[in-house]
Formats: structure tokens, C-alpha cells, sequence
């Protein structure tokens, strides 16, 4: 079949890829629909996908994956770049040669009796002077189909890249999913991913984590733009004045669920709507007026399924109905629909559980769904996309929120002082392990930006970027940041803050600073919001002004353990730290003292 492109850099690195992985065949992704359907039916014929039912799922499958393979593994995720110092102290590093060897020995001939799918791909629209493009030669149909709701795929990508450099190589390798001989490996300096024996989304779907922030990252430093483990979404005003936002959580803090959040009802009435422009990454770079602006690289979401709900994010549900790959959830074999843990309380008795056996959800005492069960589903399926997702000149960018998940510490909102402050907050992001991870309950990891597993290069030279950014902006153009905190719980540990739709309550504070309408008190971690200026209308029942006020207490002596914390991790970084961090620490000790 044709090869869809001329450019010499694509064509020397696929022949050179088969070369060594020796398929039986070998298929490009011109994207089609004819094309994609095929590949479809093909899936099903093999069983790798499952066809739901038509009626009440059309176009919708399921997929399940080796039960050794059903997550990230960040322990097994490298960036091999020249020496360990670029890759820092929170990154694992390999030697690229040594890479190289080890990668190339695993992939020599792995696809043989197999097709190979070159996959052109682009993050961000076609031709968007913010998107990059990207080939990924994989062994699986599965990738391919997903690949295909992730990012825009097909010739269109090739049209636009010409013959120019400028493209991430990506190699994927099914093997034998042995998870001993699993890696994920991002060769910055190269613009290269490999990554062998896995089937899971996140190693293996490139585009997103290898290349979307891990390589992107790094393309940012070099090219000075910023690429960040964030969701973007837009709060329109009754005068029909939309303000963006992105926002960085770590994992299991709601970020799909704030992306499409739905406004309370008393904003509802008012005319307030949320839209969203992303859920997970965002490419920021400055415009033309001197403002940071923001896309979404990609084109669906890859959204974890148990919990999601009709209550908790009933766009995200609504996004899953059709064109949706299930990965690791439950099959309802009454009518060949899926269930996972929390979608409802009428979980299906006759039932297939995510490993492919009987499961029967009134009496198993197993869960049925993976924990990590995903949806990879269409972002134009969701009931709030914005009108700006296709944008190419991205939405312009008001705030920065960081958040984690602190039971006491952290206050439900707190601006940072200046822009470098902001980074410094950022920085010390952290959260409290769940019961839902493995290990031991509120155990707080740092994960700075909630770019800890995502950063393609040293942590300490990530946020000097993040302050020679806010350098080339002028005053009044950079975005205010902010940090968040849905998760602080009371003495008889039950949480404070109603969170969800009611997180729109924050935001508006939020945008109200931004706008410089609401007052606010300066504490040493930063400005604060008066009780009385987080609007509580219609939620006074369940949040008193008093309860509030307690959301927004800054506690010194806890402060200042975290103060030895945040020291302690700044150690790690061989006194790489800009000075206007650590300055920004020393600063808050001395307040707090
Ligand atoms: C994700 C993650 O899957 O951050 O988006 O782990
Ligand atoms: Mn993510």
C-alpha cells in the first residue's frame, strides 16, 4: 500500500524500524473512516475487541489486557538522555546507547507473523503553529484504534509536516508483555519513544504521556513554551464572558471531573457554564498580545471509569456512549453493555469480571472492574466541549490552579504573591496517598506541577523554565496562580468541602482576583480569601461561614513541619534549585517562625 508521505526522515526510519522488527505486513494509517472500520471488524474477527451493543453503545467496544499490564510503571520508565544529571533526581535515567542496545535487542524481530501500523498522528489541531507531529510503528490494532480517538490521525498529518524533521519516532513492541523486560523510554534529544512489552494505554498510546509531556517538555525548554500535565477548561459569565483556567492535580484528584464540572444550581440560574477545552495536558505558549495561551494536544479522553457516574461527571458518561473503546471493565452479558464499581447501584448479576471470567456483582466479593479500568472516548462526544477545543491559536489563559489532596494542611483556596511565588507553589505541590493505592494510607508524595512522573528532563531546570517564562511577561499579562485543596477533612475526618460542581464556587473567587474584584488577606503561605467572598448561596445547609473559615485556617507548627518537607525534597536536587524557590522557602519559614 502507498506510504502516504515522501518525507525521507519518515521513510529511512520506518524501513529501518521494520528492518528490525520484520512484520509479515505492513499497513499505514491514512485515517479513514473506510480504513478505520475495517480495522475494526478486523479487531473483533480476533478477538482483541469486543462489539458492544449497537443500540445502546453503537460503535463502542471492549478490550481487555494482560493482567500483568493494567497500569503506568513508573519504575520502569526512563528518560535517556546524554547523561543522568539532564534527566535529574526524579526521573530513573539510561545511557542512550546502552538504551539503544538493550531496546533494539528486545524489538529485533518482534512483529514477525504480525502487521506493522504506521501511525501518523498529530497532537493538537493539523497545522496549528502549537501542534508537533508524530509516528507511531506499533504491532497493535488496539493502539491504532485508540490512537485514533486520542489524537488526529491520517495523511493530513503527513500533508503538514512535509519533509521536515520535526517529528517525534515512536516504536512500540506487544512482545510477550513480560512485564521484566517492560520499559517505556523517551530519548529527548532524539524526539524518540520506545516502548516494549506492554499493552496498556498509557505506555503505549505515545502520544500522551511519552510525547505530549514527557518529550514535549522537553521541546518546551528548547523552544520556550511550556508543556503541562494540566486540564483547561473555560467559566462563562451571565454577560456570556468565558475566562480559561488550567489546572495540574496528581492522580485521583478529580481532574476529569473539574474539567466538565457542572455548575451548581443557583450559578446555573444565574447563566454561568463550564466548558471544556481539555482534561489532562496542556501546550501553552505565549501570543501575539503578550498572554499565555493554551491548547489541548489531544483529541479524546482517556478517563479512568470506576466512579464516574451520572452525579459525579455525568459529560464524562455522556462522552462514553458511542465511538468508545472500554478498556478492563466489566461486560453486562444481559445486554452486552459494560458496568464498572461505582457507575450505579445495580451492579449486572450475569456478568464477564476484567480478567474475562463469570462475575457475578450481587455475590462476587471481587471487584468486577479494574480499579484502573479506562474509557477512551471521542472529545467531541462531550456535551461541554468548547467551541474553542479546535481553536489553533488556543484559549487565553487567566489562571493557574494547582491542587492535591492535604487532610489538614493545605486551605481550600490561596493565591501565590507574585508570579515566581506561583512556581514555588507549584513546586511544592504534593498529596496524600488513598486507600485506593497500594501502601500505606497519607503518606504524602511530592509531586510538583503533578508532573513528578511526567517530566522529560531535570525537575530543577523545569521550574527555572517556568520562571524565565513568567520573565518574558509583562506585568498584568501573566496568569495569577492559585492552589486549591477540595480535600481537607474535619477532626472526625469526614471531608469539608462538598467539592464537584460546588468547586465552581472556588473558581469564581478565583476569577474574581483575577479580575481584581475580590479582596483577600495575606497570611505567609500566600493571600486568602475572605469567608465571606466564597459565595455559599444554596449550600449554606451543608457549609457554614464557620466551616469555612475553618477550610481556611493556616496552621504555623503544620506549616512549618511541611517547610522541613519541601526542604528535604529541594536536597535531592544538588543545590540546582533556582534561588527564587529557595528564596521563596526561606520566606515562608521566616514568616511562619
Ligand atoms: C493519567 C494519569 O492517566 O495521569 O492521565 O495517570
Ligand atoms: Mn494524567
Amino acid at each position: 500500500m502507498s506510504k502516504l508521505t515522501t518525507n525521507p526522515t519518515v521513510l529511512q526510519w520506518i524501513d529501518e524500524k521494520l528492518d528490525l522488527v520484520k512484520p509479515d505486513k505492513v499497513v499505514w494509517i491514512d485515517g479513514t473512516t473506510e480504513q478505520l472500520k475495517a480495522l475494526r471488524q478486523e479487531a473483533c474477527a480476533s478477538g482483541e475487541l469486543l462489539k458492544l451493543n449497537e443500540e445502546l453503545l453503537p460503535d463502542c467496544y471492549l478490550h481487555r489486557t494482560a493482567e500483568n499490564d493494567v497500569a503506568r510503571v513508573e519504575h520502569r520508565t526512563f528518560i535517556c538522555a546524554e547523561n543522568a544529571e539532564l534527566a535529574g533526581p526524579t526521573n530513573n535515567w539510561m545511557d542512550p546507547a546502552e538504551a539503544y542496545e538493550l531496546l533494539y535487542g528486545i524489538a529485533k524481530n518482534a512483529y514477525k507473523g504480525r502487521t506493522a501500523y504506521v501511525i501518523p498522528y498529530s497532537m493538537g489541531p493539523v497545522g496549528s503553529p502549537f501542534s508537533k507531529a508524530g509516528v507511531e510503528l506499533t504491532d497493535s490494532i488496539y493502539v491504532v484504534l485508540n490512537m485514533a480517538i486520542m489524537t488526529r490521525v491520517g495523511k493530513a498529518v503527513f500533508d503538514a509536516l512535509g519533509d521536515s524533521d520535526d517529528w517525534v519516532r515512536g516504536l512500540h513492541c506487544r512482545c510477550d508483555i513480560d512485564e521484566k523486560k517492560r520499559y517505556i523510554c523517551q530519548f529527548p534529544q532524539d524526539n524518540t519513544i520506545i516502548s516494549v512489552n506492554s499493552g496498556y494505554g498509557g505506555n503505549v498510546l505515545l502520544g500522551k504521556k511519552c510525547f505530549a509531556l514527557r518529550i514535549a517538555s522537553y521541546q518546551g525548554w528548547k523552544e520556550s513554551w511550556l508543556a503541562e500535565h494540566m486540564l483547561i477548561l473555560g467559566v462563562e459569565n451571565p454577560r456570556g464572558e468565558v475566562k480559561y483556567i488550567c489546572a495540574a492535580f496528581p492522580s485521583a484528584c478529580g481532574k476529569t471531573n473539574l474539567a466538565m464540572l457542572i455548575p451548581p444550581e443557583s450559578y446555573l440560574k444565574k447563566g454561568y457554564k463550564v466548558w471544556c477545552v481539555g482534561d489532562d495536558i496542556s501546550w501553552i505558549r505565549k501570543g501575539p498580545d503578550g498572554r499565555l495561551y493554551a491548547i489541548n494536544p489531544e483529541n479524546g479522553f482517556f478517563g479512568v471509569a470506576p466512579g464516574t457516574n451520572e452525579k459525579s461527571n455525568p459529560n464524562a458518561l455522556a462522552s462514553t456512549k458511542k465511538g468508545t473503546i472500554f478498556t478492563n471493565v466489566v461486560l453486562n452479558n444481559q445486554n452486552n453493555t459494560v458496568w464498572w464499581e461505582g457507575l450505579d447501584k445495580n451492579p449486572p448479576t450475569d456478568a464477564v469480571d476484567w480478567k474475562g471470567r463469570p462475575w457475578n456483582g450481587m455475590e462476587s466479593a471481587e471487584k468486577g472492574a479494574h480499579p484502573n479500568s479506562r474509557f477512551t472516548a471521542p472529545a467531541v462526544n462531550c456535551p461541554c466541549i468548547s467551541s474553542e477545543f479546535e481553536n489553533p491559536a488556543g484559549v487565553p489563559i487567566s489562571a493557574f490552579v494547582f491542587g492535591g489532596r492535604r487532610a489538614k494542611l493545605a486551605p481550600l483556596v490561596y493565591q501565590a504573591f507574585d508570579w515566581n511565588h506561583g512556581v514555588f507553589v507549584g513546586s511544592i505541590m504534593a498529596s496524600e496517598t488513598t486507600a485506593a493505592a497500594s501502601g500505606a494510607v497519607g503518606v504524602v508524595r511530592r509531586d510538583p506541577m503533578a508532573m513528578l512522573p511526567f517530566c522529560g528532563y531535570n525537575m530543577a531546570d523545569y521550574w527555572q523554565h517556568w520562571i524565565d517564562i513568567g520573565a518574558t511577561l509583562n506585568d498584568g499579562k501573566a496568569p495569577k496562580i492559585f492552589n486549591v485543596n477540595w480535600f481537607r477533612k474535619n477532626d472526625d475526618d469526614a471531608f469539608m468541602w462538598p467539592g464537584f460542581g460546588d468547586n465552581l464556587r472556588v473558581l469564581q473567587w478565583i476569577l474574581d482576583r483575577c479580575d481584581g474584584k475580590a479582596d483577600a488577606v495575606e497570611t505567609p503561605i500566600g493571600f486568602l480569601p475572605h469567608a465571606e467572598d466564597i459565595d455559599l448561596e444554596g449550600i449554606e445547609d451543608e457549609v457554614s461561614l464557620d466551616d469555612l473559615r475553618a477550610m481556611l485556617d493556616v496552621d504555623p507548627a503544620l506549616w512549618l513541619s511541611e517547610a522541613d518537607g519541601i526542604a528535604a525534597f529541594y536536597a535531592k536536587f544538588d543545590g540546582k534549585v533556582p534561588g527564587e524557590m529557595q528564596a521563596a522557602l526561606d520566606a515562608l519559614r521566616a514568616k511562619l517562625a
